[in-house]
């Protein structure tokens, strides 16, 4: 409870709205994963190519290379700034690997991606005790305050990718969850928060700002929290009506790259009239029609993107019936007409935890020079070995 005396002063002291509510950086050792960007068109003649698995490759677990610790983590996604490719991951333990002990534990971690050849190959630059094994996303001073607490932490959460805005700067949104228990086992959500990533290529150092503590509270649609797209400098970020449809509808926002921070920008698509809107629209109730993508099967983690390969946007999903299946919808634009019903795209295996989580695609890794985007796709996914959980990938060849 000492986390609630804190927040009073805390709140008070911050009466007037800071900006960034929270900041940090970190120096990132020197890798380039260089790739090349795709461009998509905003709209285009139907999908031409099959959704049609050729070949499959099993990475199996990602690790890190050269660590002093063994490092656990679940979630995450992923995305490219100046030919470096950052992984952020929920959860994350590192145990030292001489005594086996839980030496550091973290809501979140970052790693940058050492070579596309070798996709599973990780390097953490966040989980050390040197920074008090603080995590990547800034926590603000309250969140903070909470953190040692494990009935009242806050967690910041994503399963879905970050998008590149400009060569330099990135955007990714978070789960803001807060535990409730004192086993720390439940947690409610109590909105997203929007991370923005600023890569200085020339010192090597990464800044993670929260511009505020939530974008999106949990009385809206978490719009950016399942996926996001960028498309001719417009960022479409897709939100799941968790609360009256139970995941089966999707939501989407646009705002203009360059202006993400700026909420008067913000427009809100309603598939009724097929038009954007300024007038946000308020989940009080289930709003199927002017849902997006109207799922017959309820989401659960995923990702949007153009595969020039399909000459299609994709979205790669989980579903939420643990079923640990990657599946795949299709459209010709960022706002459909997406495909109702999907297909199935891979059934991954789970452990003895009994089903994988946080499925999502990483289309990056086979973007390089003479490569068709789309073509190969890396899948990421949690992987419960009964007693540890970690991240698990595959490559697929269309
Ligand atoms: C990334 O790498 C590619 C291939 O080496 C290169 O053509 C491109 O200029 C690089 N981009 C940046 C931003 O450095
Ligand atoms: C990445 O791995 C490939 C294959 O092992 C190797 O040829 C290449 O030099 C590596 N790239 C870098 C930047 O280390
Ligand atoms: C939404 O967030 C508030 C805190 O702002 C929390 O008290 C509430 O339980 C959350 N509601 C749901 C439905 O998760
Ligand atoms: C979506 O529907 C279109 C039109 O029926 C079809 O061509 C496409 O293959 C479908 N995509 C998926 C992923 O099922
Ligand atoms: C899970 O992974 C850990 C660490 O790699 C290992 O020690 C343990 O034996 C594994 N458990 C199972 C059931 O495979
Ligand atoms: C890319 C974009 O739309 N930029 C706009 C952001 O907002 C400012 C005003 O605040 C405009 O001047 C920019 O053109």
């Amino acid at each position: 409870m000492i986390c609630w005396a804190i927040t009073v002063v805390f709140s008070l002291a911050l009466a007037a709205a800071q900006f960034p509510a929270a900041s940090q950086s970190f120096a990132i050792p020197s890798m380039l994963t260089p790739y090349v960007p795709t461009n998509p068109p905003q709209y285009m003649a139907p999908e031409a190519k099959p959704i049609t698995i050729s070949r499959v490759w099993d990475w199996l677990r990602m690790s890190d290379w050269a660590s002093e610790y063994d490092i656990y983590r679940d979630g995450g996604g992923a995305c490219s700034l100046y030919n470096r490719t950052f992984w952020v991951f929920c959860d994350t333990s590192a145990y030292s690997k001489t005594t086996g002990e839980l030496v550091g534990f973290s809501s979140n971690s970052m790693t940058l991606a050492m070579n596309f050849s070798h996709p599973k190959d990780l390097k953490d630059f966040t989980m050390t005790p040197s920074t008090g094994w603080k995590p990547a996303i800034p926590f603000t001073d309250e969140e903070a305050s909470c953190s040692t607490d494990p009935s009242q932490r806050y967690a910041l959460w994503t399963y879905t990718n970050c998008v590149q805005l400009t060569q330099t700067r990135a955007m990714h949104f978070f789960k803001v969850e807060k535990f409730s228990s004192s086993d720390g086992q439940s947690a409610t959500e109590y909105g997203n928060t929007m991370a923005i990533y600023t890569m200085d290529p020339d010192t090597n150092v990464i800044t993670i700002e929260r511009p505020e503590q939530y974008w999106f509270k949990n009385t809206t649609y978490g719009y950016g929290t399942f996926a996001n797209v960028v498309v001719n400098n417009v960022a479409y970020l897709y939100g799941l009506d968790t609360t009256y449809s139970d995941n089966f509808d999707v939501h989407l926002a646009t705002v203009p790259v360059g202006n993400e921070t700026n909420r008067d920008y913000y427009r809100y698509y309603d598939a009724a009239t097929g038009e954007f809107s300024s007038v946000m629209p308020v989940p009080t109730t289930r709003r199927q029609a002017n849902a997006v993508i109207q799922g017959d099967e309820p989401f659960s983690s995923g990702t949007v993107f153009w595969s020039e390969y399909h000459n299609a946007f994709l979205l790669v999903f989980f579903n939420n019936y643990v079923d640990s299946t990657f599946r795949v919808l299709s459209a010709p634009s960022p706002v459909g007409p997406w495909n109702s019903s999907s297909t199935v795209l891979y059934r991954s295996t789970p452990g003895p935890g009994g089903y994988n989580y946080g499925g999502m695609a990483v289309p990056i890794y086979y973007q390089e020079p003479r490569m068709v985007a789309g073509q190969n796709l890396l899948l990421q996914y949690s992987y419960q070995n009964g007693s540890h959980t970690y991240s698990k990938i595959l490559q697929v060849t269309f």
